[in-house]
């Protein structure tokens, strides 16, 4: 049957419960997901390119293929671009400048930047920023702003300030705003006597990262928390009540990584708490396979959560979402792909939910109703109304992408 005969089908289905099939997918057309560059090289960036990966996060699998410069990154996330519906953006790491200048970290500048932003601009795309607190010889005693030595410190405030000038550059440059979120992977493999000061210290580096303003119309500033890392599990300065302690009192964005949370904790319940606390929330979406694996993100019954907690009470709109996984055991494309398409699957799959009638019953404290519709909807023919998306968009239905993606293995990937 071709595609927009079952979609006209499905229509009708949703349009007896309600359901606006048309507008769902015109929402879900504005819904930009921020994609991470990271995904095509295995974190390690140009600047650097011989050091490891450090800061307790680790890449598995050694797929061929993966991208040695900044042309061949570009020209893997243009392709894996064009497989994928509706609105992106592009995260970058401070690592990924585009340079031939020999350049530390405490030393980038716009333009170091300035071929991403022309790309970006080239294909319409938003930029979003990270400073990289990890694999460099002053993040080796596994502290960064948090350190007790003064100069580890100021090292990397005086990084995280460059970063957030690049965010704004990039803000300015694109005409969207840029998020630069900041991720600290300071913490101890073993039992600390003292938790409280090098959090003390974490606290001032960060105020006085943030001393000068930027402009907000171009640049925000995320915090980014975590449970634990490899080689840190005992303790992690930037915990997730630190973060939000942090973020609420200086009214800055909360970001959450749906990876760093506790086997049987989930950032899906977490987004309507914090939102009445925090201006703005960064979704690192992600999924932890028994650690913080980074496994490529499916579409599981948490990330349909998420998407139900963003899109079920308008949440969407102060949530920015970004992706954060590295698998370098598959194709790097294909990973993005399939991430970028499931998260926006989730919130097409939310979005065609008579939510209105779903919140009456709940008031009404019909719970039998509440939970034989939701259930039922599972069944529906949400498959039709996507698959429609895809080829209103102009990219390939169902399955077809990877047949593209094999081609470009076969012709570009295999020949590095
Ligand atoms: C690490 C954080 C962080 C990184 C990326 C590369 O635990 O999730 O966001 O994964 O910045
Ligand atoms: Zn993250």
């Amino acid at each position: 049957m071709k595609t927009e005969q079952a979609y006209s089908i499905a229509k009708e289905i949703y349009a007896n419960i309600g359901v606006d099939t048309d507008k769902a997918i015109e929402k879900l057309k504005h819904i930009a997901i921020s994609v991470n560059c990271w995904q095509g090289d295995d974190v390690l960036g140009f600047l650097f390119r011989n050091n490891a990966l450090t800061g307790g996060i680790q890449t598995t699998g050694n797929y061929p293929g993966r991208a040695n410069t900044p042309e061949e990154l570009r020209r893997d996330i243009g392709f894996a671009m064009s497989l994928i519906p509706g609105r992106k953006k592009l995260n970058l790491h401070s690592t990924y400048a585009d340079t031939d200048e020999k350049v530390d970290l405490d030393g980038i500048e716009p333009r170091h930047y300035e071929s991403w932003v022309a790309w970006a601009k080239e294909n319409e795309l938003g930029l979003d920023f990270n400073p990289t607190c990890f694999s460099h010889k002053m993040a080796d005693s596994g502290f960064t702003v948090a350190s007790a030595d003064k100069t580890v410190r100021d090292f990397w405030i005086e990084h995280c300030k460059r970063s957030r000038k690049i965010g704004e550059y990039f803000g300015r440059e694109t005409g969207v705003k840029c998020v630069t979120n900041f991720w600290f992977p300071d913490g101890y493999k073993d039992t600390p006597i003292d938790r409280e000061s090098p959090r003390i210290r974490m606290t001032e580096s960060l105020d006085a990262i943030f001393k000068d303003s930027v402009d907000e119309k171009y640049n925000v500033d995320a915090i980014e928390s975590k449970l634990f890392g490899i080689g840190a599990e005992s303790y992690t300065v930037g915990s997730n009540e630190f973060c939000l302690g942090y973020a609420a009192t200086r009214g800055k964005l909360l970001c959450l990584d749906s990876g760093h949370f506790h086997p049987t904790e989930v950032i899906s319940d977490k987004i309507s708490a914090v939102l009445l606390f925090v201006p703005e929330l960064l979704l690192h979406v992600s999924r932890p396979v028994r650690w913080d694996s980074d496994h490529v993100v499916c579409f599981d019954d948490e990330l349909k959560n998420i998407a139900h907690a963003l899109i079920r009470t308008g949440l969407h709109e102060r949530t920015h979402i970004g992706l954060d996984y590295f698998d370098a055991s598959i194709n790097r494309i294909a990973a993005w792909v399939i991430g970028v398409r499931n998260t926006q699957k989730a919130l097409l799959y939310a979005l065609t939910e008579p939510t209105e009638k779903l919140k009456e019953l709940e008031l009404q404290e019909d719970y039998t109703s509440r939970l034989a519709i939701t259930q039922e909807l599972a069944g529906y023919p949400f498959g039709a109304v996507w698959d429609y998306y895809c080829e209103m968009m102009g990219v390939p239905c169902r399955t077809d992408w990877l047949t593209c993606v094999k081609e470009y293995e076969r012709d570009v990937l295999s020949k590095r």
